[in-house]
């Protein structure tokens, strides 16, 4: 027997539950949310509440001893991760084989150390990937609602060309032009103004710090700030840190008890809540919702769930790579870590592939642009639950990751031989020119119109959803947290409305 009960209960606070968790609490419905990181408010004895990407300590991974950054070396060197001693830090690194993922962890997920690139993907693709979705509805109605609530902003073109913080962006937009390739400014949730006013020198830095994988101390409009703070202005959304869902069951009755471990910050169980529910919104991300509904299915609590549930993941064809520049193309000492350009060459349809103009921010000049590609990457992974370790394991191969690679390399090479420059060897391990085995974009794993109806109701479940990134089938051409936000809006209305 469940010991509590909410009518709504959300698993997560990233993308997905965050604008669920607003739209249930704005219908009057009590709602709790349950989040596995912990409420990033109260500052550190440094008097911040994130610490610098240059100077992690603790609070920068999910229970490491020594930081893994994505960037491990420069100059061959381990240089860049530092041990730490444990504790539920902002950025967790999931290993599986041949690939990691890299999730926020803490309330307002992803949105506390992503790049905060907003952007909208292309139509036809959006139609492409998930043709069971009205994109009329979408391009008209949710993704303005979705741009509008995340404070979607764009900088000041004026600024962006004579300031230094952005002229590792413009050396590689010349480069991109030599090459004959089309560069496209990209809006983010940062505030742009806040950064002009950190650039003359009248605000706290935060972007032009160093700061965004490990937290963002000021600037950045992460979900904290705005889904979930509404939410909680609503008066009937209680969200509870340190409680990680472990099992979902289902009731005579038909409604749910999840299981939740609540931890404290040394990651000790302290306490295991059975919390039941009549509607059960799963929200923690691509990985976690996907393996509370695999583990549900192959434990037999929930037998029905469909065989969908573990397939159709996809790393979003992510590939980082950088490239050495002569020395009269100075990038800088100074770079903002918010990237707002990238190359678009999705139309490209013998390669597609867009990729952003990535900040490398070492306080130094160092001449290296640094590019995270997103490529057409069909190659999709499954999820396997085991069992012995009761966790989902992911089967995906460095063949598949290849795959991005391949694409990735063809418009670099494009762009190194217009501009006789060549790839890094020294950055990413093994003297690899590409950084193929992290992905900052899992996609899919509980698919819409697949393990889900076209709505996220879960097929064998009725009464439980999928809200997030786990719903698109593992690519969708650009960064993906508007496209994530926007399929909630959609969603969770139609939900409100019907069920
Ligand atoms: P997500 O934001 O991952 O939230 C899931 C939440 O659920 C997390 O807070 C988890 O701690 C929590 N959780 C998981 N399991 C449990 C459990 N069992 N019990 C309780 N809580 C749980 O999900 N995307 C962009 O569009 N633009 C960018 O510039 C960008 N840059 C990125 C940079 C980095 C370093 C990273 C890591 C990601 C980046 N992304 C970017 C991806 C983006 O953050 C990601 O797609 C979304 O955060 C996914 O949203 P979801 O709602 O799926």
């Amino acid at each position: 027997q469940a010991t509590d009960h909410t009518p709504a209960l959300v698993i997560g606070s990233g993308y997905g539950a965050a604008v669920t968790a607003l739209r249930l609490g704005e219908a009057g419905v009590p709602t709790l949310v349950l989040e596995m990181g912990r409420l990033w408010d109260t500052p550190g004895s440094d008097g911040k509440l994130f610490c610098a990407t240059g100077a992690p300590d603790h609070r920068s991974m999910w229970f490491r001893t020594r930081t893994e950054a994505p960037l491990a070396q420069f100059l061959w060197l381990d240089v860049v991760n530092r041990d730490i001693s444990a504790y539920p830090g902002v950025l967790d690194r999931v290993r599986f084989d041949h690939m990691s993922v890299y999730v926020g962890r803490g309330v307002g997920g992803g949105s506390l150390v992503n790049g905060g690139m907003a952007v909208t993907p292309q139509r036809a693709y959006f139609s492409e990937v998930l043709p069971a979705v009205d994109a009329a509805a979408m391009y008209d109605t949710y993704f303005p609602r979705a741009r509008q609530m995340l404070g979607v902003n764009t900088v000041n073109p004026a600024w962006f060309e004579s300031t230094e913080w952005y002229r590792f962006t413009r050396i590689s937009r010349k480069h991109a032009d030599n090459t004959g390739l089309r560069t496209t400014f990209v809006p983010n949730v940062y505030d742009f103004g806040y950064m002009e006013r950190e650039a003359a020198g009248q605000a706290v830095k935060s972007a032009l710090a160093g700061e965004v994988i490990y937290g963002n101390n000021h600037g950045k409009r992460s979900l904290d700030r705005t889904y979930l703070a509404a939410a909680l202005g609503t008066g009937n959304v209680t969200i509870e840190t340190l409680h990680r869902a472990r099992a979902i069951r289902r009731q005579p009755d038909g409604t749910y008890v999840v299981t939740a471990d609540r931890i404290d910050p040394a990651g000790t169980v302290v306490a295991t809540r059975e919390i039941g529910c009549t509607r059960l919104f799963l929200g923690a991300g691509s990985l976690g919702t996907t393996e509370l509904l695999l583990r549900a299915r192959e434990s037999g609590a929930l037998p029905d769930l469909s065989a969908d549930i573990g397939t159709g993941w996809g790393t979003n064809g992510n590939v980082m790579t950088a490239r050495a520049n002569h020395v009269w193309d100075t990038v800088g000492a100074n770079q903002s870590t918010m990237p707002v350009m990238g190359i678009d060459d999705w139309s490209n349809t013998a390669n597609p592939v867009f990729a952003e103009i990535a900040p490398l921010p070492m306080g130094f000049e160092h001449w290296i642009s640094l590019y995270l590609a997103i490529t057409r990457n069909p190659e999709r992974g499954t999820f396997r639950y085991d069992a012995a370790t009761d966790s989902a394991r992911l089967d995906w191969t460095q063949a598949q990751s290849q795959v991005s690679v391949d694409a990735a390399k063809k418009l670099f090479d494009r762009i190194n031989l217009r501009n006789a420059t060549i790839y890094r060897y020294d950055l990413f391990g093994g003297n690899k020119t590409f950084a193929d085995d992290f992905t900052y974009h899992p996609l899919g794993g509980c698919v819409l119109g697949r393990a889900t109806d076209a709505y996220g109701r879960v097929r064998g479940a009725p009464g439980v959803y999928v809200t997030d990134g786990a719903l698109v089938p593992g690519s969708i051409g650009v960064n993906p947290f508007v496209t994530i936000t926007a399929l909630a809006e959609r969603n969770i209305e139609r939900v409100l409305a019907e069920d």
